[in-house]
């Protein structure tokens, strides 16, 4: 097969369709590079000195690795000079990173959680980078928190790299959803997967299993009726994954289907699942649904949410669009 580089292919992209402007363009390229960075760091592991505990915490309360905080300025340095931004925001960070004055100012915002996953970097499992694109909103002015609150509708691009045994970027800018591997001794994007479609049904289901008990009595229910198998309502039985690393549980999903769950649950009503709206559930949910599947948190569409906080917390459903049907409709009691 031709080799289509990343460039390329957002420039064919571009010519299809004049919603991906050149700064938008720009933009995804940008993050790609950076994302490239952060995975020649991630590779080095103890040779880098880089792995283990930052000593500090983020906004979440959680102690941050090492590579949180150095994904975190990879992102950060990368994006700030282009002139295709006007702010940022991370999970990594309590208010939003506006660009500095010494820079011009774009017309787009971009979130992203710069290493999600990374219980797992000690471990060597794979982990990753999640990325959400929202236009700023017109005559915003100095950007402010409330312009990054948008529905996860209105994103015009979203995408995650995999740091795994390949390095990967998932992307989709609204049509389609497009898959890259990078070649490291080139150092540059190849497209290898087009178009990617998630199948319809499935057999296997991810959820943290160790938190059954303090499910609602839905969940419960619909998890019963899987683990039950050929002897239950399903008929059929069903094989259990859970990497807990949301990327590395998505971009299975996308290749061989599944439904992925992190749901609400009674240890803390004030925090309705664990997984951020803003970067993590609806660029998850816009790349889901752009490949043929669904995304929900239980209730209603993930991409129809109206953001209260940048942090947000959401459950999280998606995958094979019949199974997160059923399974949602448990929820809608
Ligand atoms: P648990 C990683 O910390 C993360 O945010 C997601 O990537 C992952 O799906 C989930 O949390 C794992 O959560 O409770 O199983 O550790």
């Amino acid at each position: 097969m031709k080799r289509v580089s990343l460039t390329q292919h957002l420039v064919e992209e571009q010519r299809l369709n004049n919603a991906i402007t050149a700064e938008l363009r720009l933009l995804i390229e940008v993050v790609a590079r950076a994302c490239k960075t952060i995975s020649h760091s991630v590779g080095k592991g103890a040779l880098g000195g880089i792995l283990g505990s930052a000593d500090t915490e983020n906004i979440q309360g959680e102690v941050q690795k090492k590579l949180d905080v150095i994904s975190n300025e990879i992102l950060l340095e990368a994006n700030e000079w282009g002139g295709h931004l006007a702010a940022m925001a991370s999970e990594e960070m309590e208010t939003i990173h506006p660009i500095p004055n010494r820079y011009p100012m774009g017309e787009y915002l971009l979130m992203f959680d710069p290493l999600d996953g990374s219980s797992n970097i000690d471990v060597n499992v794979s982990i990753g980078t999640i990325f959400s694109v929202l236009k700023a909103p017109e005559g915003m002015g100095a950007p402010t928190e409330q312009a990054f609150l948008q529905p996860g509708a209105q994103q015009v691009a979203a995408g995650y790299a995999v740091y795994g045994p390949q390095t990967m970027l998932v992307l989709t800018t609204g049509h389609g959803v497009n898959c890259f591997t990078l070649d490291r001794e080139m150092g540059s994007w190849v497209l290898t997967q087009r178009d990617m479609r998630i199948p319809e049904q499935t057999k296997e289901f991810a959820i943290n299993m160790s938190n059954q008990r303090h499910w609602y009595p839905p969940v419960q229910r619909y998890i019963d009726e899987l683990l039950a198998g050929k002897t239950g309502p399903r008929g059929k039985d069903f094989n259990m994954r859970w990497i807990a690393s949301m990327v590395a549980d998505v971009h299975r999903i996308l290749n061989r289907g599944g439904v992925f769950m992190y749901p609400a649950d009674a240890r803390d009503p004030s925090k309705p699942g664990k997984l951020r709206l803003m970067y993590e559930a609806n660029p998850m949910a816009m790349i889901v649904e752009q490949a043929g599947g669904a995304a929900t948190d239980g209730r209603q569409r993930i991409l129809d949410i109206t953001p209260t906080s940048l942090h947000q917390r959401v459950p999280v459903f998606l995958g094979s669009k019949s199974e997160v049907e059923q399974v949602t409709g448990y929820h809608v009691e």
